[in-house]
């Protein structure tokens, strides 16, 4: 999908889907700035736990980018969520088309771990979006958004197998005189507290669109898979981050991650739960094609679901162990969610805007399992089974091994 060439800042573009991302743009001719305040990286210091692939600092990630492909990405180090007056600076100087909202707190668990925890990921959530918002306002430049969301502002279960509308439900409200049909927001129903603070930007986004006019759109993206795009596969200085640890890794990556260093799959309950999926190879693509159709000034929010394929988390627990042999264990849900749910989302919009998905393969699953084997000696097993539950009191599993 070919567009205009945008001057766009990354908020979050040290991140996991945020450096692909940058490096996606910047290949494509875009003017990419990154801004992050490097918490992510200070948030593994504190869990003591490292991506499992050897990230470089931000700098020599850069200085590498344009040594090998001779593009320039800047990078200016702020806080979003605490820095507004040098964000409303930034956005004078440099005057953006676009930015992509990248920057939050991004792990369930991790949102759920303490009293702190939660505090953290509620105030920086909230605070970096509405900042976001105010800054454009108080600029006076017309700024398009493209914020990540997430599937789980919908829930799951809430509505059985009815398929998941793209942000909006269509409802019919009794009157005295009959029934009128109405446009609403899908209802909210996080099962996290970082899953609330993406509902809660809903609301934020939804009021700026009406009051201010800004052109917003809103990415609720499923859990993102993989860890290379073309870009970071260039040279081992541009690679992903790649997450594996209780908190902050997810599950395909996961399993596919134990299954490369010989750890049980941590099944959580019965697997029976079922959640949405995306290689993070099509999360870049959306959010360009995201970037090159941004609704018009005085629109609603324009919500996509960014998603490509569902899967019961038992089935991909069961399909790895196929391929590569590896042994499941069914531990307890350290989560407060249901034990088995439906998914029906509706995803057409990408699909109408050009997107070919990537749909999970054999070979790209052995392409990710061939980065776990290679990074294999970084990982640390006592970091593995989740220990985060959701309430007190609630079972957690034993060290599967040593
Ligand atoms: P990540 O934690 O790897 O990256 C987030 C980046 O934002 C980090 O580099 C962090 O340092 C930065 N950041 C956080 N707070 C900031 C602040 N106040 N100011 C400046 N920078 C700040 O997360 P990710 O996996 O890349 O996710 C990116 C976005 O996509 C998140 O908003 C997340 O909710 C959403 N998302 C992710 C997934 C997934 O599976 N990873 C799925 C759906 C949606
Ligand atoms: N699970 C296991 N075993 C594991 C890890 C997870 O069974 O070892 C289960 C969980 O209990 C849950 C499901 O797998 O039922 C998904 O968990 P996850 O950690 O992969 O995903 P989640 O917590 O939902 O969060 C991730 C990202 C988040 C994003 C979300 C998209 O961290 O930023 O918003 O996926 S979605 O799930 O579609 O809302």
């Amino acid at each position: 999908m070919q567009g205009d060439l945008l001057n766009v800042l990354i908020l979050g573009g040290d991140g996991f889907c945020g450096w692909p991302t940058a490096l996606h743009l910047s290949q494509a001719g875009h003017d990419v700035t990154i801004v992050d305040n490097l918490s992510r990286r200070h948030i593994d210091v504190e869990l003591e736990v490292e991506s499992l692939t050897p990230i470089r600092p931000i700098h020599e990630r850069l200085v590498a980018w344009k040594e090998l492909t001779g593009k320039e990405i800047g990078f200016v180090h702020l806080d979003i969520a605490k820095e507004y007056d040098r964000f409303v600076d930034l956005l004078l100087e440099s005057r953006p088309d676009a930015l992509v909202h990248f920057a939050e707190q991004r792990a369930a668990p991790y949102s759920m771990r303490d009293s702190a925890a939660k505090r953290y990921t509620v105030d920086n959530n909230v605070s970096g979006t509405h900042n976001v918002l105010c800054a454009i306002v108080e600029s006076d430049l017309d700024i398009a958004v493209v914020h990540l969301g997430t599937m789980g502002v919908y829930g799951y279960g809430w509505s059985g197998s009815a398929p998941i509308p793209e942000g909006y439900l269509t409802v019919h409200v009794p009157t005295p005189d009959g029934a009128i049909e109405r446009e609403i927001l899908h209802p909210a129903n996080p099962g996290s507290v970082y899953h609330m603070t993406k509902t809660l930007d809903q609301l934020l986004f939804a009021f700026y669109a009406k009051n201010d006019g800004i052109r917003i759109t809103d990415l609720h993206q499923g859990i993102v898979w993989g860890t290379e795009t073309p870009e970071t596969a260039i040279d081992e200085r541009l690679i992903n981050r790649f997450d594996y640890d209780g908190d902050y890794g997810t599950v395909l990556n996961r399993f596919i991650m134990q299954a490369a260093i010989g750890h049980p799959l941590t099944v959580h309950g019965t697997g029976g739960q079922t959640r949405a999926f995306i290689h993070i190879r099509d999360t870049v693509r959306c959010i360009e094609i995201a970037l090159n159709n941004p609704p018009a000034r005085g629109d609603q929010v324009s919500v996509f679901n960014q998603v490509t394929e569902t899967y019961q988390v038992s089935d991909l627990a069961d399909l790895i162990s196929r391929i590569t042999g590896a042994e499941v264990a069914y531990l307890p849900n350290p989560r407060k969610e249901a034990a088995a749910n439906d998914l029906n989302v509706t995803r057409d919009r990408f699909l109408g805007l050009g997107l070919d998905p990537t749909t999970l393969s054999e070979g790209l699953l052995e392409e990710t399992r061939e980065i776990g084997a290679k990074y294999a000696s970084r990982a640390d097993f006592s970091k593995i089974v989740a220990k985060t539950v959701w309430k007190a009191g609630m079972e957690i599993a034993p060290d599967l091994m040593g």
